[in-house]
């Protein structure tokens, strides 16, 4: 598994905001220096057909576990370590529930990843995941509703539960809502979507998320790197038993 038993943190490289290999590189760089555990790859329209130079360059540089994050079939390398296999338990398009998985697990297989079952979940507003999911999210304050989700796709079996704002979310997940699934779920649980700060990622850790997931502020401005990485480590310095 690469969730470990610390709080985590994933920088996400979209590959169609990726438009220059030498700025990955230098990202990636930062990434190495500020000690983020995991890079995730993918996002919700690849029109392009750059995963695998991505991944290559990704792993030039960072020893961690790449993991693809797909928002499509399109987008597949086999030389990722690992897949979050992901099924969108938070709408109710059969598609993204099983169908395009149904497709890609031939394929995953004989790529030989590593397969990690994820329950999907969007929240909040209208995101560029949830229009290409043609899925609505679970709106921000319907917390019944997440804890609900989030546990019955613990029951169905997946192994992470993800819940995402959608990338460059206005405001990302709410603590309380945080909370609330964690202390109802025994799955590790994700949080991405929106978060630009150090308070924002301290306060989802201490929450209950067990990785926060960052990509959209650190495209902007790769100097918050540096910002949120310092939250896990606060965090895990300060609850170390
Ligand atoms: C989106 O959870 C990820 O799917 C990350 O979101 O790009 O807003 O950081 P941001």
């Amino acid at each position: 598994m690469f969730l470990q038993n610390k709080k985590t943190l994933a920088l996400l490289i979209d590959p169609e905001k990726t438009h220059n290999s030498q700025e990955l590189i230098e990202l990636i760089h930062l990434a190495v220096k500020y000690e983020i555990n995991n890079v995730f790859v993918g996002g919700s329209l690849v029109t392009n057909d750059k995963m695998d130079s991505i991944v290559l360059s990704v792993k030039s540089v960072f020893d961690g576990p790449v993991i693809l994050f797909p928002g499509g079939i399109n987008q597949l390398s086999r030389h990722a370590d690992g897949i979050l296999f992901l099924s969108l338990i938070s709408g109710r398009n059969p598609e993204f529930l099983v169908g395009k998985q149904v497709v890609a697990a031939p394929m995953i297989r004989k790529m030989g990843l590593d397969v990690y079952p994820t329950g999907y979940m969007l929240v909040g507003e209208i995101s560029s995941a949830s229009y290409m999911s043609n899925t609505l999210p679970i709106p921000h304050n319907k917390v019944d509703i997440a804890t609900a989700t989030a546990l019955a796709g613990e029951m169905m079996g997946h192994q992470i539960i993800y819940m995402d704002a959608g990338s460059g979310a206005k405001r990302p997940i709410s603590p309380n809502m945080i909370a609330a699934v964690r202390s109802t779920i025994k799955v590790p649980l994700i949080i991405g979507g929106g978060i630009r700060s150090f308070d924002e990622a301290y306060s989802a850790l201490e929450a209950g998320a067990d990785m926060i997931v960052v990509g959209n502020a650190i495209e902007q401005h790769p100097h918050l790197l540096q910002e949120i990485a310092g939250a896990i480590q606060a965090f895990n310095t300060s609850n170390v038993h």
